[in-house]
C-alpha cells in the first residue's frame, strides 16, 4: 500500500481517533520498496493501541506491541510458521483452517466504543468474517459475507459495502474500519469505499475479539 491516496485519507482518521490495528496480517507485493520492508515501523508510528504482527513459529500467545498491548491467544490449532508475505522481512505467517482455528483478542484496552479504527492485512479464502466482536448478530464487525456482498458492522450498525464477497477474496487486501461520533468510513486497499454519515452504535465491542473465526480460510502474516 502506498501512501499519498486512499491511505493518508485513513491516515487523517487515525490521528484524530483511537485506533486499533488488528493483525496488520500481511502484505504481498509485486515487488519491494524501503516503505514496505518498513511497514510495522510505520504501523508503530501511527501508535496503535494493539498490533499484531501474527508471526509467532510456536505456543499459543499472538504477542502485541502498542501502546496497550494486548497479546491474543491462538485457537484450534492455528498453523505457525508459514512463510511471511513482507518481502525481505523474516517475520512467520498464521495459517487458519477454516474449521476452529482463529485468534481471540481481548483486554479491556480492545473495548472499543465509538471512535476507533480497525485494520488489517487479509488473504481471505472462505468462510464468513475477517474479524468480529463476540456477539452473535450485533456488535462489530470488520468485515463478513452477507449474501455475496461485502459488508461492516460498527456497534450493530450494519452497513453494505458494494463489494461482491468474490472480489476481496483469493488475494492479499488491506481492509479499514473507522467510527467516530456514530459516522463511519470503510476503505479496501486504501482508498475509501463507503462512508455513512451517522448511525453507528456507539456500543463497546464484546470481547473477545475473534480473528478468521466463522470457518474462514486465510494465511495471515505480518
Ligand atoms: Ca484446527
Amino acid at each position: 500500500m502506498r501512501r499519498g491516496t486512499g491511505p493518508d485519507d485513513a491516515g487523517r482518521w487515525r490521528r484524530r481517533t483511537l485506533w486499533l490495528v488488528v493483525g496488520v496480517l500481511a502484505a504481498v507485493f509485486a515487488g519491494p520498496t524501503a516503505a514496505e520492508a518498513a511497514y510495522p515501523d510505520s504501523v508503530l508510528g501511527s501508535v496503535p493501541v494493539s498490533y499484531w504482527r501474527l508471526g509467532e513459529t510456536s505456543g499459543t500467545v499472538a504477542a502485541a506491541r502498542g501502546t496497550s498491548p494486548s497479546p491474543g491467544t491462538y485457537v484450534g490449532g492455528v498453523g505457525l510458521g508459514a512463510p511471511g508475505a513482507l518481502f525481505g522481512d523474516a517475520d512467520r505467517a498464521a495459517a487458519f483452517d477454516g474449521v476452529d482455528d482463529e485468534v481471540q483478542l481481548g483486554g479491556a484496552p480492545l473495548a472499543v466504543g465509538g471512535t476507533t479504527t480497525l485494520e488489517g492485512w487479509f488473504f481471505w479464502e472462505a468462510g464468513i468474517a475477517l474479524v468480529r466482536d463476540n456477539t452473535s448478530s450485533a456488535g462489530w464487525i470488520l468485515a463478513f459475507d452477507s449474501g455475496g456482498q461485502v459488508a461492516y458492522r460498527a456497534g450493530g450498525t450494519q452497513v453494505a459495502t458494494g463489494r461482491s464477497t468474490a472480489s476481496v477474496r483469493d488475494g492479499w487486501h488491506h481492509v479499514v474500519l473507522s467510527v467516530s461520533a456514530g459516522a463511519t468510513a470503510w476503505y479496501l486497499d486504501g482508498a475509501p469505499v463507503v462512508t455513512t454519515a451517522a448511525g453507528a452504535g456507539t456500543a463497546p465491542a464484546a470481547l473477545p475479539w475473534h480473528v478468521m473465526g466463522n470457518g474462514s480460510v486465510a494465511t495471515i502474516s505480518e
